[in-house]
């Protein structure tokens, strides 16, 4: 690269090269130099949102330098890349995190302060970036911010929706959906308007011979603009800075269909304008569960064929040979969303390349790998044959085609076994027809691999049981959930991480989580203990704080913390928490005065948004609200029980809040939580868990010992026996339950018709959940809680053990994993001193 470029224009270059700001005097000038020019501001009116500005674009300008050097490095090893393809990115804040993983964040502190700013204050000021739903988002970013930090090549591809997830809020104890533009002012987007690709839909397909050779064409019948969107993922004590590229829709042409335009139809060039850009517009608010919407089709292929085009593109400028394509590209389809990329690759390998199928197939599939997060058959992808064959009329072609050399395969391997056909097609003989997206995902790809032990070996088991068998185990692997620790302990719990450090010897262990062993030594010392305890008691204030200023409630921060964040799902069982919250109640009301002297005051905390569709989901929140209110103005209560939501749960509300826990709940029906994450940010950041044998809460289990988890509730492997049994035996319901229906039957907690079908749903629907099947071991699981929080010190001491088991947990390790396992790429080495060039 540096080679192409003439001596004296070189030098020109390398003379002027930027220089970055490294300590405080230089940091507020760029500051006050923003101020005054990017933002025309002067000091006189320079708010809080302007300091946040002037100094986001100060680190961004320093990241983009790296960003820089970092691809032409990239570009000039031209190693093997990964991309990420992910429908999901749900990053939050960018500035407190990109302060710290350049190592910066004290210079920043004490410059804004001499400008006369609090930069907890200033930080505030960002909004979160909330590309996502909940864990799969989350995971995503985490993996973003750890391919960087272990110097990967590597990008991410998804949206750039206009609207991320909604806003939520509570009103009269319901959700109400507020929308999320978050485009405003967003310094860490960078436009790409020279990178743009045609995306074309619907048409139809025509047969040319060229040279003799028959060719399938497909001609649009509508083409969509993609224009790229840079985001830079800094990684931490490195200059690797990776790429985020978002592809955003526009009508093609240009502003307007100019001949449209000019033969007077100004209102229906407009309406093209719009409609392109819808497809970009906004995020599908559901987690686990898919409604085959045609936009979110539209969706998919919109961002999966713009990703294919720029991967290839930037593929063929090495000018290798088609074959060398998997060992310079590895492509991991974040579920089946990007499903499309394996037929779309097929597609310009064999139409546009005109390689031969056969060859085309072993490329791809040697290129992708599938990552499955869920079992729940409403979350599992399903496309009307009909939709298909409308938009992406060549790309259902490729999928028959596929399908059949699948089938012949199969039919082969398995003479005796007529059903398995129908059972593994990738077309569902339904009414109307189905393309099941994962079956194709399984087919196009090398590896296939769940999140968390239990979940692979379920994957194996059931959904996919019939592919184990044609393919043998080894295409089927795990590479169990983890967390950034740059994040989840060092940003949002800096004093814990400080803490740690003293005794870890410095910030390795942000590097390596394992490093936290070394705490294991110390749990015995009184003086650490005691400000282990100090630090957990200042974020439950922080959180205190903030409950009262959003709900107007007073919570005593030496209660105990219990807290459920996630999203509301059934299968999530935040309804088996607020029953039990009922049960407690109940029980304090029975008690006299005396007896509740000696109980351990609690503050129940939820938070989580609901599929604006989903109304079983709303209803819990309702509940949940309900419980609330009645319980939070009893006097007889006072401070022994309080119920709290907390509104618009994000990813920087959860930086608050993970730090503020003292028992979090993770209850899934055993077998239906493919991982969970958020379990692991509690675990890390000095909380106890309560939770069901599922998901990583087993392997947590084992990592951090049995003593320091409280584990309750049925085995997956019993799962469906008790279902059989609710339906077609006679289903009696737990007695303590069963006192809580009847409660809210009452009226106690409002209207009982609002909460009607949430109880029929455990006494005449069968009860698919399990709640009352695990009822009686959740509450008496809470006891033993009460019991053992009741002993601090020993308390204190778990946690403390508890952390300094939680290595394996970091999301460098999955990292790690996929790079050996999947995707057969190593880090590209940076030379700290050189900052000129590869
Ligand atoms: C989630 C699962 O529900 C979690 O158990 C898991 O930890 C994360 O993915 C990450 O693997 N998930 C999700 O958020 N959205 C889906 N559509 C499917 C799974």
């Amino acid at each position: 690269v540096e080679a192409s470029i003439p001596e004296p224009q070189r030098e020109a270059w390398k003379r002027n090269q930027i220089t970055s700001f490294t300590d405080k005097d230089g940091f507020e000038k760029e500051v006050v130099r923003h101020v005054e020019t990017t933002l025309a501001r002067s000091m006189f009116n320079c708010d809080e949102i302007a300091a946040y500005s002037a100094t986001s674009l100060a680190f961004r300008d320093r990241l983009i330098t790296h960003w820089n050097r970092t691809q032409q490095r990239q570009t000039y090893r031209d190693t093997k890349r990964v991309y990420y393809l992910s429908l999901e990115f749900l990053m939050g804040r960018a500035l407190d995190n990109a302060m710290l993983n350049v190592g910066l964040k004290n210079v920043a502190q004490d410059g804004l302060a001499e400008l006369g700013f609090r930069i907890e204050d200033v930080v505030k000021q960002e909004h979160d970036a909330a590309l996502g739903n909940g864990g799969l988002g989350r995971l995503a970013a985490c993996f973003l911010d750890s391919l960087a930090t272990l110097n990967f090549p590597a990008w991410g591809y998804g949206l750039r929706y206009r609207y991320g997830i909604f806003k939520q809020e509570i009103i009269d104890g319901y959700q109400v959906e507020v929308p999320d533009y978050w485009l405003d002012f967003n310094p860490w987007e960078f436009p790409r308007h020279d990178v743009t690709v045609d995306i074309q839909f619907f048409g139809q397909v025509n047969k040319k011979t060229v040279g003799g050779k028959t060719i399938s064409v497909w001609e649009a019948g509508e083409i969509v603009q993609a224009v790229a969107y840079d985001v830079p993922i800094p990684g931490y004590d490195t200059p690797t800075t990776n790429n985020l590229r978002l592809w955003s829709s526009k009508a093609s042409g240009g502003e307007f269909d100019f001949q449209k335009f000019n033969s007077g139809d100004y209102e229906s060039s407009v309406a093209d304008q719009q409609r392109a850009e819808t497809i970009s517009a906004v995020l599908y608010p559901n987690d686990n569960l898919e409604r085959g919407k045609e936009l979110r089709l539209k969706q998919q292929y919109f961002w999966v064929a713009a990703s294919l085009y720029d991967i290839v593109r930037r593929f063929k400028k090495s000018r290798r040979s088609w074959n060398e394509f998997p060992d310079q590209v590895a492509i991991q389809l974040n579920d089946t969303h990007p499903t499309l990329a394996i037929v779309e690759l097929q597609r310009i390998l064999v139409d546009i390349e005109g390689l031969e199928w056969d060859n085309a197939w072993e490329i791809v599939t040697s290129t992708f790998g599938y990552t499955n997060h869920t079992v729940l058959p409403e979350a599992l992808e399903k496309w009307p044959v009909g939709l298909v064959q409308h938009l992406l009329p060549r790309h259902l072609q490729i999928i028959y085609d596929i399908n059949l050399f699948f089938l012949q395969s199969v039919e082969k391997a398995f003479p005796d076994d007529r059903d398995m056909l129908r059972r593994v097609s990738i077309i569902e003989e339904s009414q109307p027809k189905m393309v099941r997206m994962a079956f194709l995902a399984i087919v196009g790809s090398h590896k296939v691999n769940g999140v968390a032990e239990l979940h692979s070996d379920l994957i194996k088991t059931t959904i996919f049981k019939d592919f184990v068998e044609i393919y043998g185990p080894d295409k089927f692997t795990n590479v169990t959930n983890g967390i950034t620790p740059r994040r989840w302990l060092h940003q949002a719990n800096p004093r814990l991480s400080e803490l740690i450090a003293s005794k870890c010897g410095g910030n390795d262990f942000l590097k390596d989580l394992t490093l936290l062993n070394q705490l294991e030594k110390h749990v015995e010392d009184k003086q650490f203990r005691k400000e282990w305890a100090e630090i957990k008691y200042a974020n439950k204030v922080r959180l205190a704080k903030h409950i009262k200023d959003t709900t107007g409630v007073v919570v005593n921060p030496a209660s105990l913390f219990d807290v459920q964040v996630k999203r509301i799902h059934e299968y999530k069982r935040q309804q088996l928490n607020i029953f039990g919250v009922i049960h407690r109640y109940l029980s304090l009301k029975a008690m006299t005065p005396d007896q509740r002297k000696k109980q351990l005051p609690r503050v129940s905390i939820f938070g989580g948004k609901a599929a604006p569709g989903y109304w079983m989901a709303k209803q819990i929140i309702h509940l949940i609200n309900s419980v609330g209110a009645v319980v939070n103005k009893d006097e007889d209560i006072g401070d022994l029980l309080k119920v709290i939501f907390l509104e618009d749960y994000n990813v920087s509300k959860a930086e608050m809040i993970c730090p503020a826990s003292d028992i979090s709940e993770h209850i899934s029906t055993a077998g239906t939580e493919a991982s969970g994450t958020s379990n692991m940010k509690f675990v890390l950041n000095g909380g106890l868990i309560i939770g069901t044998c599922d998901g990583a809460n087993i392997e947590i289990t084992r990592e951090i010992g049995e003593s320091n988890i409280f584990l309750f509730g049925n085995l997956s492997e019993d799962v469906e026996d008790l279902r059989h049994a609710h339906t077609y035996g006679s289903h009696t319901i737990d007695s303590d339950l069963d006192k809580v229906f009847n409660e809210i039957e009452k009226g106690t907690f409002g209207t009982p018709h609002d909460f009607s079908a949430m109880i029929a749903a455990v006494r005449q629907h069968g009860d698919y959940y399990l709640v009352s099947d695990d009822f009686h071991s959740y509450i008496e699981t809470h006891q033993l809680v009460d019991e053992a929080y009741r002993n601090q010190d020993e308390w204190i001491a778990k946690c403390i053990t508890s952390v300094s088991r939680m290595g394996f947990f970091t999301s460098d390790r999955c990292i790690n994993e996929y790079a050996e396992e999947i995707w057969n790429v190593e880090p590209l080495a940076v030379d700290r001193h050189s900052i000129w060039g590869p």
